[in-house]
């Protein structure tokens, strides 16, 4: 049996902690050895959590001290291109969370700079398409059992968002996970994204004007739209109705316990994302992990960040642009990522 690979993560905010427990209870073949964190009060949580694992202030000690072989990094999108550039220097593999960086110009630093490596390092984790409901959508979508696929309704509701949530962030911190599945699903780029902007709910904080309407144009004809909710209250939705030319499929249904009582029937909603896609995180980080040991990537590639990157530029152009199409630019795939 081969070693484990040795894995560090940067960022202790609420999606490192979740990842350090998967890679410690649920993820074989892997050991959590490091965690890189900047603020003292969440370092010394993860330090009493994680003991095992050592701590550490700058991502440069842990590269220079621990014994590493992969990283995941989990902290805010703004500090990703400086800890993905580090990784590629170190030849680490790297499971980066959404969104690869915020903006094109980064993306395609982070890009020219992995091309120097002899094969792709960076996974980008939009875990959603490692959900077993996206996955068999998937699979359906690439049978043509249903004919061509026609649309994509995508329903996105969080119950709330933090208040440091800015409007740009609906986009690029949310529904940039639709934009990597409707271009996954539809096999095609999108071309141009539209923003419309319904009745406000007065749930919104002043911060903020949602829920939006989104609508994606692909380059094969496809129309996908989004609903962006971010203070929806009653949970966390994420939902998905695929349109073929001979019939319909959806994900995301309330499924679980179902309970009759007082002349009402209930089932329980998820509450957030974590709980959601549990399981589709497991199933990414363990693909992840097996595809380290072979020294491949097990999930979309740093090209798939860069093209969501584009359509996140252009979603957020929209925002201020209210019914008109956006146009998405976005340079073609080198063949480093083929
Ligand atoms: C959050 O960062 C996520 O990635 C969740 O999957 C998404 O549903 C939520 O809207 C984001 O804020």
């Amino acid at each position: 049996m081969n070693a484990p690979i040795r894995i560090g993560i940067i960022g202790a905010g609420r999606m490192g902690l979740d990842h350090a427990v998967r890679v410690r209870d649920r993820i074989s073949g892997a050991v959590l050895t490091a965690i890189v964190e900047p603020d003292g009060v969440r370092r010394s949580i993860a330090a009493t959590e994680f003991s095992d694992a050592r701590m550490f202030v700058e991502l440069d000690d842990a590269v220079g001290h621990a014994d590493l072989d992969a990283v995941i990094i989990a902290s805010p999108g703004r500090f990703h291109e400086e800890a993905l550039l580090k990784c590629l220097d170190s030849k680490l593999d790297v499971l980066c969370e959404k969104p690869l960086t915020p903006d094109t110009a980064s993306a395609i630093r982070v890009l020219e700079a992995e091309q120097r490596a002899d094969r792709p390092l960076i996974q980008v984790g939009f875990m959603r398409r490692f959900d077993p409901e996206y996955a068999g959508l998937k699979q359906l979508v690439d049978s043509h059992e249903l004919g061509e696929l026609l649309m994509l309704h995508c329903v996105h509701r969080n119950p709330e968002m933090p208040e440091f949530f800015t409007q740009e962030m609906l986009i690029d911190d949310s529904v940039v996970h639709e934009f990597d599945l409707v271009s996954w699903f539809s096999g095609s780029e999108i071309a141009g994204v539209e923003v419309r902007y319904p009745r406000r709910s007065s749930n919104a904080p002043p911060a903020l004007a949602e829920p939006l309407f989104v609508l994606c144009e692909l380059e094969n004809g496809v129309l996908a739209d989004v609903e962006m909710s971010a203070n929806a209250r009653f949970g966390y939705q994420v939902t998905m109705e695929a349109v073929f030319e001979n019939g319909i499929a959806r994900v995301g249904q309330p499924s679980g316990l179902q309970r009759w009582h007082e002349g009402s029937f209930r089932i329980e909603e998820s509450q957030d994302f974590l709980s959601r896609f549990r399981a589709a995180y497991d199933i990414e980080i363990q693909s992840w992990v097996n595809a380290v040991e072979e020294a491949r990537l097990g999930g979309p590639n740093a090209y798939d960040g860069y093209r969501v990157a584009a359509a996140c530029e252009a979603g957020v152009e929209a925002l201020t642009r209210s019914g008109q199409t956006i146009a998405v630019e976005q340079r073609p795939r080198p063949s480093f990522y083929a």
